[in-house]
């Protein structure tokens, strides 16, 4: 059998000693594998990996007593298996018969593991299902304003989600390539359901090469690799908008619009263009209007204009750019500007979201599915938008709007996560820690212990990825990976399926949940599904003992380069678009009758609540991004070497410019506090002219660590960026997460230096 596994963050051939997994080599055929698979070996057997079932003491002692206040600060006891299963059982019971299952909340966002059939959060779903249902969330943090939004503009949200017009057809027919958000390497280390090769560096190598001029536009010149020869444009956080409206008002008015193509291709322009103009509010968008908002250049933005009209353009926006306050305008306007210049559809023209965001995308590959259990109906039909689970848990009876309908929140009593980290991934930590003393049991299914699962009531541990068998497979990689068991379970640690079959089986489901299969039965028959669908395709893969055996089955590349919108392009009578309109809505008359103030009827500059512009930086004056981290995916692996190495003094490097650090007295390798009314947290500084002034770069998953275990505000000693940022949708339309948009101060720490615990295993007391 060959010993290959494979994990997001990359494939590897593990070396076993005594059970233990000891090094990991990367697969032979990874282009460029990624450091971080070098974390795998300590972090599968770090001392925070969860060795028994636990319940929290007051939880288990006095059941009748409410003390969910109690959450996160006290000790756990440990209990068998077969006491916390019964528990489990017992209370979903209980739940189930005094409220119904939509008082069950399942949404349980996260990445899980790579396997992709012990998939913990679809077989969560599955599970619940299984018993009546659960509320749910829609949408991602990814790119949910985007998933709302661009089905209304341009008929799906392929432009985000892939496949996105692919780099064989950028290298060659583009002249210009345009990102915004720029194409940081870092971001391609990671591949949601894993990847047999990372491809990013020799397409960027392609593309240098082919002669391509690059412009990255961000505040952060390492989002400007190299590598890539591109150009650095710095800009300042949440302006993109106003930059590209600039651009449009210089075609506007010097006859570089494409007229023939917006008539035939789009609906709504002269509404666009009357506001662009100044018509409708007074306010021409003019370079110069434009310049001061963004702080690029106004002579800088008209030579933009010259040059993406002067040849073959792509226009390309960081998933990063919608996850901020009105999220959806940067993208409605890349979107409006490709239509102006009027390329879409052809081959390394238009536009397309996420190349600078993960591997894979652009990466050219035939579309055939990924193995996968399937979830099973859900009888409840709740969903919220995926960012809105403290209101959801906060506001029980609230109705909110979200994509043009209103949505009642219900009356949740139970968390159940398995797969997600909520203590990583969602806003304004202190506002979720409120939130999560609302429901009356909070079950995490978890191999570390996470500040989730630190604050959980109920703790069930799973195993890893590489203690059972499995599928890796993504919609944006070629390799589909066997992933055999390589260790036998660490501690008492249970597969996510059978500690679901098992409290199925207590509530009388049992059946229903595994339709008589074990896990191995459910891996060979996911593959076979696949290897069925793929035929339609005419991809031929070969059986399941095969493909075990080889350790892997590579899906050739595609002969043909893809270009997105191209069938439109040819004839868009016939290959309608699947918006109102059947084209690409530059203005949206659906959208305009949602009548959302903060999402109106075509691409607006609305300033973002929190930016550099806005009267709360006279107090908070610097603008934090908590961009995706080099050093691990999000919260995973923050307890691995590759992340802790990085470290300085135990905390979280934070990024910033040179004068922002002199104006404090701050230098490099200081221990610095962050600050603003949400929260407050320690980290290392790092100074650099590589930022730009004014914006401090902060990335995500240092595990949340409070001085003061489970109170509300406390000091986050490790350096979480979450406490810190907003909690509010992107609009009523999208709905979707905005941590970009936070303003902070920061100050040199004078205080002893607090021990930093998020490594730690909570205090247990043996019963
Ligand atoms: N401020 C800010 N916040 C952000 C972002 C940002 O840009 N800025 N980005 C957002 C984005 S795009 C995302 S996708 C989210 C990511 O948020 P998450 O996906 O929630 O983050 P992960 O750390 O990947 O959490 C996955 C958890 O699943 C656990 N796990 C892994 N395998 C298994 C398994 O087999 N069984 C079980 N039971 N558990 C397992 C891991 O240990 C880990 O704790 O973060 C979001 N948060
Ligand atoms: N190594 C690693 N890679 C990852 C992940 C990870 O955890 N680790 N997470 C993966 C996931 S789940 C996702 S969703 C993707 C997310 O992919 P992105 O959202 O694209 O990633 P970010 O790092 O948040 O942002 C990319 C860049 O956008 C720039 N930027 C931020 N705000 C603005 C702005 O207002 N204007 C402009 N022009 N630029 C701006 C920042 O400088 C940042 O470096 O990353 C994936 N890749
Ligand atoms: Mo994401």
């Amino acid at each position: 059998m060959a010993a290959t596994s494979a994990s997001h963050w990359g494939a590897f051939s593990p070396q076993i000693v005594d059970g233990r997994i000891v090094a990991v080599r990367p697969f032979e055929r990874d282009e460029n594998p990624t450091p971080l698979i070098q974390s795998i070996p300590e972090v599968v057997h770090s001392r925070s990996r969860i060795d028994r079932p636990m319940v929290r003491r007051t939880y288990l002692e006095k059941r009748n007593q409410d003390s969910r206040h109690l959450r996160g600060s006290e000790p756990f006891v440990p209990v068998s298996w077969d006491d916390a299963l019964e528990l489990v059982a017992g209370e979903l019971a209980r739940i189930r018969s005094e409220y119904g299952n939509q008082a069950i909340f399942g949404g349980s966002y996260g990445w899980s593991s790579a396997g992709r059939v012990n998939h913990a959060r679809t077989l969560l779903h599955r599970f619940l299902n299984s018993i009546g249902g659960y509320v749910g969330q829609l949408t991602n943090y990814s790119w949910g304003a985007a998933m709302m939004f661009l089905p209304r503009i341009v008929g799906d949200y392929e432009a985000v989600a892939g496949p996105v017009t692919d780099f064989a057809s950028i290298v060659k027919n583009t002249n210009l390539f345009v990102l915004l958000g720029g194409a940081n390497r870092k971001n391609a280390f990671v591949t949601s359901g894993g990847a047999g090769s990372h491809e990013y560096a020799k397409w960027q190598a392609e593309i240098r090469a082919a002669g391509i001029k690059c412009i990255c536009i961000s505040p952060l010149q390492r989002d400007a690799p190299p590598e890539l020869g591109a150009e650095w444009l710095p800009i300042r956080p949440g302006t993109d908008t106003a930059l590209l409206l600039g651009i449009a008002h210089t075609l506007a008015t010097e006859g570089k619009v494409d007229e023939a193509f917006l008539d035939r291709y789009t609906v709504g322009y002269p509404k666009f263009r009357a506001y662009l103009l100044g018509q409708t509010d007074g306010c021409e968008k003019s370079v110069h209007w434009a310049a001061a908002i963004c702080g690029i250049d106004a002579g800088r933005i008209c030579d933009l204009a010259g040059q993406m009209a002067a040849g073959r353009t792509m226009l390309g926006g960081t998933w990063s750019l919608q996850r901020a306050d009105h999220g959806e305008q940067p993208y409605w306007m890349i979107i409006t500007l490709a239509a102006m210049l009027g390329q879409i559809g052809l081959p390394g023209g238009g536009f397309g979201f996420g190349y600078g965001s993960i591997n894979g995308l652009g990466t050219p590959r035939i579309p055939i599915s990924t193995p996968a259990i399937p979830e099973g109906a859900n009888p409840v039909d709740v969903n919220i938008p995926v960012a809105r689970v403290a209101d959801l848990l906060l506001q029980p009876g609230r109705t909110i709007e979200f994509n043009g309908s209103p949505l009642t929140f219900p009356d949740i009593k139970l968390v159940y996560w398995a797969g997600g980290n909520p203590f990583h991934h969602h806003q304004e930590i202190n506002r979720l820690l409120r939130a999560w003393r609302q429901p009356q049991t909070i079950v995490v299914n978890e191999p570390f212990w996470t500040a989730t699962a630190k604050h959980a009531d109920i703790v069930l541990p799973s195993t890893t990825p590489y203690e059972r068998n499995d599928i890796c497979s993504s919609p944006r990689d070629r390799f589909i990976l066997a992933m055999p068991k390589l260790i036998e379970p660490v501690g008492q640690s249970r597969n996510d399926y059978d500690i679901f079959r098992d409290i199925a089986g207590r509530l009388g489901f049992g059946e229903v949940f595994t339709e008589g299969r074990t896990i191995e039965d459910w891996v060979s028959h996911a593959y076979e599904e696949c290897r069925v669908k793929a035929r339609r395709h005419a991809v031929e893969m070969p059986d399941f003992e095969t493909f075990w055996s080889d350790g892997y089955v590579e899906i050739d590349a595609p002969t043909e380069e893809y270009v997105q919108f191209a069938d439109f392009r040819r004839n868009p009578e016939k290959h309608p678009l699947k918006t109102p309109s059947g084209k690409i809505e530059i203005f949206s008359e659906t959208i305009a009758g949602f009548n959302c103030d903060d999402c109106p009827g075509h691409a607006t500059w609305l300033e973002p609540k929190e930016w550099l512009g806005s009267p709360l930086a006279a107090q908070f004056p610097l603008h934090m991004l908590s961009t995706q981290p080099s050093t691990r995916l999000h919260g995973q692996l923050d307890n691995g070497p590759v992340s802790r190495n990085a470290k300085i003094s135990g905390r979280e490097p934070i990024y910033m410019n040179t004068a922002d650090a002199n104006a404090r007295g701050i230098k490099s390798g200081d221990v610095v506090k962050i600050f603003n009314n949400r929260g407050a947290c320690l980290a290392g500084a790092v100074v650099t002219d590589g930022v730009v002034a004014g914006v401090v770069e902060f990335p995500t998953g240092a595990w949340y660590d409070p001085e003061a275990a489970g109170t509300i505000g406390s000091l986050d000693k490790h350096g979480n960026p979450n406490v810190l940022t907003r909690d509010e949708g992107t609009s009523k339309l999208g709905q979707g997460p905005s941590a970009q948009s936070a303003l902070v101060e920061i100050e040199v720490w004078q205080g002893p230096l607090p021990a930093i615990s998020a490594f730690d295993v909570p205090d247990v007391v043996e019963p």
